[in-house]
């Protein structure tokens, strides 16, 4: 079998650890990384491209590709321009939708309080090249961004002899302001402290390999990042009439991204377990990307595991808080509602996680490593900061005073207390008048 199918029940502490504390791999890299992110912030230009010399294999010419982006997008293949499009589209309305508004309340006599929006500067995205070039990825990163309203969206893409022009044509079709050929950790450096070429910004998103995201690591609190992104990630929740050639194709599916990817199904029923492996045995050697998926299927946090009852299940996918999340069961809403840690949900057998990895819409930068206990994926407000906004009438203060003045008295802030208290003299002084 080139998958294990397992009782959830015979998990021991190791087979635990690897489905649930999902690594990585970037603590082994950070060293290293650290030296590259301080050499490209005190050299700047001169550090990024003797790095990319070193790590790429390439002599840059111009740092800055802003306008080979756009020759790319004119000169690509029509059918792919269109689709680039479609999936721009889409995923430019689905964010549009999440655009919040601002907000002003009145919660109680003459107090009224309020949210307000406003997107962030200047932001940085990483878009993947090499084995992984992800045009799909400059979408994801992008749109959102330029939905929010954010001035300078500048992105960085490793260059390479071959850089794929679809990549290029669709960081100019997402509405990149500025495009830089830089990628590992020097173009996170390059981004995080600017360069004489790269705009410094505020803060980095995307998905990138262990130096990448050991970057972003290192330079996390100097610069805001998103999340710390890994390996692909898949939990398919299966009940007894889903269809086991459509629970292996996404298994494949996702396993072709990396030999580190993630890929479980799990079933409360055994005979479907069995099936389901069976048509990932099938179904692997027809894939291009065979070698890669075979690996991530080997991986100890990928399997097909069988439970005693579908809470177990349910049980197992909330502890393990997969990035992808597809439930093909007949009641897979009421599945849904006991899950409250998954980055993306795909329901039903018609909605396949490519889905969403390429056109519906949602957004396939997601928290993976369990980040989705605590995180969800690039949204609109991933690029959003808000700001709350207050105004007292005469009586709102008057009605707040006294729980103010106490809390302050009792902190011993008594310049807090007095900047209330003088106000509420000067009214009873008003009225006594
Ligand atoms: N599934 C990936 C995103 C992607 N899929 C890009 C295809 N292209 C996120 O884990
Ligand atoms: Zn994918």
């Amino acid at each position: 079998m080139t998958i294990d199918v397992q009782a959830i029940a015979d998990l021991g502490p190791a087979d635990r650890t690897a489905f649930f504390e999902r690594d990585a791999g970037i603590e082994a890299v950070r060293g290293d990384v650290r030296e590259i992110v301080e050499r490209v912030r005190e050299e700047g230009d001169v550090a990024v491209r003797e790095f990319t010399s070193e790590f790429d294999g390439v002599e840059v010419g111009n740092l800055e590709i802003t306008d080979e982006c756009e020759r790319a997008y004119d000169e690509i293949d029509a059918e792919i321009r269109e689709a680039i499009e479609t999936a721009a589209t889409n995923v430019r309305k689905f964010h549009d939708a999440q655009l919040p508004e601002d907000w002003r309340e009145e919660f109680g006599d003459g107090r009224t309080l309020g949210r307000r929006f406003r997107p962030i500067d200047r932001v940085g995205v990483y878009v993947p090249g090499g084995s992984a070039a992800y045009p799909s990825s400059a979408i994801m990163g992008v749109v959102p961004a330029v939905v929010a309203g954010v001035d300078h969206v500048s992105v960085v893409t490793p260059p390479a002899d071959d850089v794929n022009p679809v990549t290029l044509a669709a960081i100019h079709a997402a509405g990149a302001d500025a495009v830089y050929s830089v990628g590992g950790a020097q173009a996170i450096a390059g981004l995080a402290y600017g360069t004489e070429t790269i705009t410094r910004v505020q803060k980095i998103v995307g998905p990138g390999n262990k130096w990448v995201t050991a970057a972003k690591a290192e330079v996390r609190g100097d610069v805001e990042i998103d999340f710390l992104a890994g390996p692909s990630e898949i939990v398919v929740v299966a009940d007894e009439t889903a269809d086991p050639d459509l629970v292996a194709a996404e298994l494949l599916a996702q396993a072709e991204h990396d030999p580190n990817a993630s890929v479980v199904a799990v079933t409360a029923d055994e005979a479907t377990a069995d099936e389901i492996a069976a048509a990932v045995d099938d179904g692997v050697d027809a894939r291009e990307r065979e070698d890669v998926i075979r690996e991530a299927l080997a991986n100890d946090a990928s399997g097909v595991l069988h439970a005693r009852s579908m809470s177990e299940a349910i049980l197992f996918t909330e502890e393990y808080a997969p990035e992808h999340l597809s439930i093909i069961a007949d009641d897979d809403e009421s599945l849904l509602d006991r899950i409250d840690s998954a980055g993306s949900v795909f329901l039903g057998p018609h909605t396949p996680v490519a889905a969403g990895d390429y056109a519906s819409g949602t957004n396939h930068v997601l928290p993976t490593d369990g980040g989705a206990r605590v995180t969800g994926g690039l949204s609109v407000e991933t690029f959003l900061r808000s700001t709350t906004v207050q105004r007292l009438s005469a009586g709102g203060l008057a009605d707040l005073g006294e729980t103010i003045t106490t809390l302050a008295d009792a902190e011993g802030l008594e310049a807090h207390a007095e900047s209330v208290r003088t106000r509420l003299d000067r009214l009873e002084n008003d009225r006594d008048r």
